[in-house]
């Protein structure tokens, strides 16, 4: 997998404004999630788990009660890949509708 061109993130990122770019290790995207309590942050989780499984693309996160604090990025690419833009549109769909 190959890490996107400046171009290219520029682009990508315009699919996933919520997410915020970083420079931090060659490129990664973060977003917060805020639910209205842990069940809904952990059936979240849940949905995202079962995906990224398939898709073989796994987010970094943490989760504190309702809030799921989420990074990604692809690390033999050293930054930021299509598949981290997929995965961030993928969970945006998720999430819609979920969010406090
Ligand atoms: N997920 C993410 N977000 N970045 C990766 O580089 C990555 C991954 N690599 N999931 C995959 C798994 C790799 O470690 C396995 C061995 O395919």
């Amino acid at each position: 997998m190959k890490r996107l061109t400046d171009a290219e993130r520029d682009a990508a990122l315009s699919t996933v404004p919520q997410w915020e770019y970083g420079a931090l290790r060659g490129g990664v995207i973060r977003r917060v999630f805020v639910f209205a309590d842990f069940t809904q942050a952990f059936a979240f989780m849940t949905q995202v788990a079962f995906h990224a499984e398939k898709a073989d693309h796994h987010p970094e996160w943490a989760n504190v009660y309702n809030r799921v604090d989420i990074t990604l990025t692809t690390h033999d690419a050293d930054g930021l890949s299509q598949r981290d833009v997929a995965l961030a549109q993928v969970i945006d769909r998720i999430a819609e509708g979920m969010q406090r």
